[in-house]
């Protein structure tokens, strides 16, 4: 519902009931949220009139282009799914080797990030705790998704110089940060913010893992153009349902295969003439990168595949 009042903004973050909103004149409010609407969330386009000079309520959200969302955990009663920022059109995959990363939660972002159509890219971030042999070794792990055609970007916070590509990439897009917690990606957001003031934190001693420092989503204004959302960090990132097609659709070198198997409805597990796992067996496509999508489509709940 429209009213002659409304202004447009951009929501910088959600936190609670509040949303802080950015004014098409630059001004920040805080905005409550009218009841009716869905929550709003980083990256939402809204309008919403004024209360006072520092604070008003949102009338309505408009459409997302794209959501990144993630699934509540099927095993607590809470299953309500999580939309973690809107409209954004990279996703940026952060990994470090300290905490170390698994294929299988960076095949599940990168699949997440084809299926919403946003453009995924790969940043294996404190390179400067790698010696020449575990930096070869990690190489020759991620060389896989070069191939596939995915930017992968070695960087550290530790020098603004190892930057350099990914402050082009990111230029001109709304790209959100995300990864494990405690890979650095506040470390990064800071440096390619020098105005912004975002807190890091420490890796626990006990665990070697991060500490969630970040806690909410929050969108940043890029000085070259673009925005950057810093995310929360997760322990591990999953999937919502989605059927087994569509589900090989996020997994971009599957592409010339599909619609060539025996079966129309083919899942690629182990059916006979299969297109997909020939082209494993011809060394075409990665045999982790299957195992890790058949590990989803076995992780997902039968009733979703139809
Ligand atoms: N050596 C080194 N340490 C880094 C680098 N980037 C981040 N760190 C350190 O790693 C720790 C975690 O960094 P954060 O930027 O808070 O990590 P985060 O990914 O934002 O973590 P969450 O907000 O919990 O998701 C801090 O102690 C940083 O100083 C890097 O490139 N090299
Ligand atoms: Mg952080
Ligand atoms: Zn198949």
């Amino acid at each position: 519902m429209r009213e002659d009042n409304d202004r447009q903004g951009l929501v910088l973050a959600h936190h609670g009931q509040t949303s802080l909103v950015e004014s098409d004149s630059g001004d920040i409010i805080r905005c409550a949220t009218r009841k009716n609407l869905p929550r709003t969330v980083c990256g939402d386009q809204v309008r919403w009139q004024a209360t006072n000079p520092r604070e008003g309520i949102i009338t309505s959200v408009l459409e997302r282009r794209t959501t990144l969302v993630r699934p509540d955990d099927r095993n607590t009663r809470n299953t309500r799914d999580h939309v973690i920022a809107a409209n954004i059109d990279q996703v940026v995959v952060v990994i470090a080797s300290k905490p170390s990363f698994e294929h299988g939660m960076l095949d599940r972002y990168l699949a997440a990030a084809e299926l919403i159509s946003a453009a995924p890219v790969i940043v294996l971030n404190k390179a400067d705790m790698l010696d020449p042999e575990s930096r070869a070794r990690l190489e020759l792990r991620l060389a896989v998704y070069r191939e596939i055609g995915y930017p992968l970007l070695f960087t550290s916070a530790l020098s603004k110089h190892s930057l350099v590509d990914l402050h082009q990439q990111l230029k001109g897009h709304t790209s959100i940060l995300v990864g494990q917690s405690g890979v650095g990606k506040s470390s990064l957001a800071q440096i390619l913010l020098p105005e912004a003031t975002i807190r890091t934190g420490s890796l626990s001693q006990v665990t070697g893992l991060g500490r969630h420092t970040t806690t909410v989503a929050m969108l940043y204004h890029l000085p070259d153009g673009g925005n950057l959302i810093d995310s929360p960090g997760v322990r591990d990132f999953t999937l919502g349902e989605v059927e087994a097609p569509k589900l090989a659709t996020g997994f971009r070198e599957f592409a010339p295969y599909i619609g060539h198997c025996r079966f129309h409805n083919c899942r690629h597990l182990s059916e006979p003439g299969c297109a997909v796992q020939d082209a494993v067996r011809a060394g075409a496509i990665s045999q982790q990168r299957l195992e890790n999508y058949q590990a989803l489509v076995g992780s997902l709940s039968s009733s979703s595949f139809r």
